[in-house]
Parts: C-alpha cells; sequence; structure tokens
C-alpha cells in the first residue's frame, strides 16, 4: 500500500466560533486559535481543519460565505489569519481550510450581480427556474433546512436553488466560469501556504440532469437525490489538475450520500481526485429503522450493524482507496453521548473506549474539538438556548406542521441537534470555562468546572492523556496506519473487537461497549499469545478474558 504524511497524520477540528475568544465579545476568533496552538502541540495533532473563517452573514455560521478572500470580521483579520499560519507551521502544525463552494451566501457579490436580471453576466453561476404552471416551485426538493429547496424571487420573477439555507444559494457548477472562479480562489490560498481543504457537501455540486421531481416526503431530498451527480467526478478531476495536484496538500470531501462504490472514485489511490472522504452511514440512524423526521427522531444503529458498517468500510477501501474516521464534529452530537455513557460514573471510561475502537482503525483520524476531553452534549432544555438554523427551522416546521408537541421535539433537540457540539471549548473551571470574559454566544455546557482542560492536560490518567498516547501509538507504529483489518465475534451485541496484522505483526482491539461485564470468547483469547504486549487500555489492571464495563484494551503480538 502506497505510504503518504496524511495517511500518517491525525487530523484536529476547530470550529472557531466556539474555540477560543481573545476580545471579550463572546465569539471565538483566530488570535484565540494563536493562543492555543500550543496546547494542540501537546495534544501531538498533525493537522487543523479550521471550519470556515471567511467572510460570512453567518445564517449558517460561516458555511454562507460572501468572500472567499477576505476574513469574517468577528474572526479578526487577515493580518490576524497570517499571523496564525506561521505560528502553526513553526510548530509543525499544518492547516486544511474549509472550502464551502457548492453555495454562496445571497450577499456574495456574485449573487447579487446574478439576481439582478436574466441577462446578467453573473446570472449563470446561480441555478434559476421559472416555476411550475399552477405556481409551484420547479420541482418538489425540500431544503436540508426545512422547507422547500426553491426560493421564489420577485426581481426577475425566477425561484433559485438552495439546498441548504434561504442565504445559501447553490453554484452552478456546469458553468465553466464558477468553476474558473473556484479554482483561482483555492489556487490564491495554496499560494498563501496552506496545507489542505475539506470540502463541504462536494458530493453534490452536480445536479442530476433536468433537476427532476424527487421522491416526495424525503426529508431534504435535495441532500440524497443530488449526490454523487452526473459530472462531480469530471469536476474534481478539473480541480485536482488545476489547483490539487500543483501542491502537497491533505483533501477530504464531505460527501453525503456517498457510498462504498463512490467513494472509491471521490479517494483512489491514483490520486486524480481527492485524498479521501466523510461518509455519513456509521453517523446515521439503522437502515432498517423508518423515521418519520429524518434524523430528528431516528436512533444509532445497534452494535452488530454498527460494527458491519464500519467494517464494511475497513476492508471495502482497502487498498483501494483511503478511509477518514470520525465520531464527532460540528454537526454530529457529542460522540460520548452518542455512542458511549455521558453519566459521572462512566463519561471518562467510555471516552477512551470509542477513542480506542476509532484510532486503531485503518484511516486518517478526525478529532473534533473537545472530544479529547470527554466533552458531552449540553442537553438544552429552552428553544432560546439553540443557535443552528438547521434546529430552529425544524422545531417550528416539526411543531408547526407535522403535529410534533414541543415536548417531543425538545426531546429529538437535546439528543441530537448541531448545537450540542458548538458549546464553546472547556479550558478551565473559571466563569465560561475560560472560553470568553464576555457573555458567550452560544451558552457553555454546565459541566465544565468538573470537564475541562486545565484539570486533564496534566494528569495522566485524563482523556486528554489518553488520546495523546493514541495519537503517539499512530506516529510510532505502522500496523495502526497500514495493517490490514479483521472484525471478530461479528454478532455480538456487546463487544467490537477486531485485529490489525502487517507483516509479521498483529494487534488485538478488545472494547466492551457496555455498562456490565462481558467475557471473550475463547476463540479469540486464544489468538493472544501468553506475555503480549499490552499497548493501551483504559483500565490499570487486566481481568484477561473479562472485559469490565466500557473496558478497552489493545494488545500487541
Ligand atoms: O454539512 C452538510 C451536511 O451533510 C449536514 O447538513 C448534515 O447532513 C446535517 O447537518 C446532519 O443533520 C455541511 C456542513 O458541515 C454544515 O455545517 C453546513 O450546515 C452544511 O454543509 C451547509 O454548508
Ligand atoms: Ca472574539
Amino acid at each position: 500500500m502506497k505510504k503518504a504524511w496524511w495517511k500518517e497524520a491525525v487530523v484536529y477540528q476547530i470550529y472557531p466560533r466556539s474555540f477560543m475568544d481573545s476580545n471579550g465579545d463572546g465569539i471565538g476568533d483566530l488570535n484565540g486559535i494563536t493562543e492555543k496552538l500550543d496546547y494542540l502541540k501537546e495534544l501531538g495533532i498533525d493537522v487543523i481543519w479550521l471550519s470556515p473563517v471567511y467572510q460570512s452573514p453567518n445564517d449558517d455560521n460561516g458555511y454562507d460565505i460572501s468572500d472567499y478572500q477576505a476574513i469574517m470580521t468577528e474572526f479578526g483579520t487577515m493580518e490576524d489569519y497570517d499571523r496564525m499560519l506561521a505560528r502553526a507551521h513553526e510548530l509543525g502544525i499544518k492547516i486544511m481550510m474549509d472550502l464551502v463552494v457548492n453555495h454562496t451566501s445571497d450577499e456574495h457579490a456574485w449573487f447579487v450581480e446574478s439576481r439582478k436580471s436574466v441577462d446578467n453576466p453573473y446570472r449563470d453561476f446561480y441555478i434559476w427556474r421559472k416555476g411550475k404552471e399552477d405556481g409551484k416551485e420547479p420541482n418538489n426538493w425540500g431544503s436540508c433546512f426545512s422547507g422547500s429547496a426553491w426560493k421564489y424571487d420577485e426581481q426577475t420573477d425566477m425561484y433559485f436553488l438552495h439546498l441548504f439555507s434561504k442565504k445559501q444559494p447553490d453554484l452552478n457548477w456546469d458553468n465553466p466560469k464558477v468553476r474558473d472562479h473556484v479554482f483561482d480562489m483555492m489556487n490564491w490560498w495554496c499560494e498563501k501556504g496552506i496545507d489542505g481543504f475539506r470540502m463541504d457537501v462536494i458530493s453534490l455540486i452536480s445536479k442530476p440532469e433536468g433537476l427532476p421531481d424527487g421522491i416526495p416526503g424525503e426529508n431534504g431530498y435535495a441532500d440524497s437525490g443530488c449526490a454523487n451527480g452526473p459530472h462531480v467526478h469530471e469536476y474534481l478531476q478539473e480541480m485536482n489538475r488545476k489547483v490539487l495536484s500543483k501542491y502537497d496538500l491533505i483533501t477530504v470531501g464531505e460527501a453525503a450520500g456517498v457510498t462504498l462504490e463512490e467513494a472509491k472514485k471521490y479517494a483512489n489511490a491514483d490520486g486524480s481526485e481527492l485524498n479521501m472522504v466523510f461518509q455519513f452511514e456509521h453517523v446515521s440512524g439503522s437502515e432498517h429503522e423508518k423515521t418519520h423526521y429524518g434524523k430528528w427522531d431516528g436512533h444509532k444503529m445497534p452494535l452488530p450493524e454498527w460494527k458491519a458498517n464500519l467494517s464494511k468500510w475497513q476492508t471495502g477501501l482497502s487498498h483501494e482507496a483511503w478511509n477518514s474516521l470520525y465520531l464527532s464534529n460540528h454537526d454530529q452530537p457529542r460522540s460520548v453521548s452518542r455512542y458511549g455513557n455521558d453519566s459521572e460514573e462512566y463519561r471518562e471510561r467510555s471516552a477512551k473506549l470509542l477513542a480506542t475502537c476509532l484510532h486503531m482503525m485503518q484511516g486518517t483520524p478526525y478529532v473534533y474539538q473537545g472530544e479529547e476531553l470527554g466533552m458531552c452534549n449540553a442537553y438544552f432544555d429552552n428553544l432560546e438556548d439553540y443557535r443552528d438554523i438547521e434546529s430552529i427551522n425544524a422545531y417550528h416546521e416539526l411543531t408547526e406542521q407535522c403535529g410534533v408537541s414541543h415536548e417531543e421535539m425538545m426531546g429529538y433537540l437535546k439528543r441530537i441537534s448541531r448545537d450540542n457540539a458548538r458549546t464553546p471549548m472547556q479550558w478551565d473551571d473559571s466563569k465560561n470555562a475560560g472560553f470568553t470574559t464576555g457573555t458567550p454566544w452560544l451558552k457553555v455546557n454546565s459541566n465544565y468546572p468538573e470537564v475541562n482542560a486545565k484539570a486533564q492536560v496534566n494528569d495522566p490518567d485524563s482523556v486528554f492523556s489518553y488520546y495523546k498516547k493514541l495519537i503517539r501509538l499512530r506516529h510510532e507504529n505502522e500496523i495502526i496506519v497500514y495493517g490490514d483489518y479483521e472484525l471478530l465475534e461479528a454478532e455480538s451485541e456487546e463487544t467490537f473487537i477486531y485485529k490489525r496484522t502487517y507483516e509479521n505483526e498483529h494487534l488485538m482491539v478488545l472494547c466492551n461497549f457496555t455498562d456490565h461485564e462481558v467475557s471473550v470468547t475463547d476463540a479469540v483469547m486464544g489468538q493472544i499469545p501468553d506475555g503480549a504486549e499490552k499497548l493501551i487500555a483504559n483500565y490499570a489492571d487486566d481481568m484477561g478474558q473479562t472485559l469490565r464495563p466500557y473496558e478497552a484494551k489493545v494488545y500487541r503480538y
């Protein structure tokens, strides 16, 4: 298997709005990030994925860009950006920018021009259509943020497409001028010395010919109906030729709706498109569960289905493409709340369990800010405490149009709202967790006195120190990066056990996903020779075939 630095790297995602506020306005900023780079150096990560810092009206917290080559006023200046980039490089940390080019903000100059008239030079930068004879939208697509995916624009008596918010009009990637403008902007950032791109919903950029009606009632149909469109690989290969191939970058495509077969094209080993993709199957609900309201009333997969899905990606891409490894990001609830156990008794233990299970797999691991501390969901009780447009729009749509009760909907939000991952980083036990001296834009999780970086960075038994060890082990052991993967005890509803093999070496990864003791089969234990080295574990001692609640341990032999 071909080796590469981005296969051996560990990436840390920063959501700038919630990472560190340096000027007391309650909003994280670039100088705040610069202040905390030493903390990330200590953790040992190699790359920072920076969620968008470009100029934006913040309808979707920066994922609605009004100027790709200017810094969001609230986050600071281009000089602040350059200082952060230089300091990161001094520390040997690379910067991966978030590239959001499926859509812009409706305040972007291109859209301001485009909507002026049907013959404006920028008209075809976006997707405009006449409404249907009966006055209905051009097709039945739903937006991912509730309502129709079309917004009527009086000025020219036409509708424009927005797969996300009304203020995020989709770019028309079939227009070569759009592609040239995007590639020019990407080259501009590469010439500044950045080290890669995370590409927002890149699987959606090529819309199906004729924009046909979708499957009625599929929540956010546009998201699934547009995925892996007719020209997406052609456009990415053009992007690779005109930008990516000219630099030594790390690239990951956020590929909503991607399948294993499609992923082999996006992340193929010949390097003609991207290095890897974020797929969504393992963070979605069970394939066998029909939900009424998309993610809101869905549940996580039962363990056997989850293990089978992750294993499918491990063996399915191995030697042909490359996996990203993640459980958390700014769109997902906190992993320890969703896949672990965030009770006082088991929060730390299960956070280490999840970290072991993910970081011992083949692929590039992504650590989402606060995941290394075992931060968990905030479970806000009041709608007024939420800020996320997806959550707020869904609240109104489901309670006002679908008959969902307030109490039911608040239960959905507490469990799976994106705001659970966006509460401010918990630095210490001072007011607002040391994130800001002002009023935070989003409330801090009330458990910050117990869960914060200051309490962990010097504690060898902390979640932080455990992540630090996992990252170091990946840097020191090729088997963790390149070893082949094999799932064991596939049917178990309690354990997640897999083996890695590389040249003549093996790792046995044993995880108990329950709050009670379980016993590992003789078939598994029989493979581990006496005296096998314990690489890492989340209990100090070892009970052999018995795994205690949320126990994780890795043997090398
Ligand atoms: O997310 C796209 C996407 O797939 C999410 O909308 C996801 O499906 C949903 O949030 C899960 O409930 C990207 C960004 O990561 C997200 O923050 C943006 O809101 C979205 O695109 C639009 O840019
Ligand atoms: Ca600030």
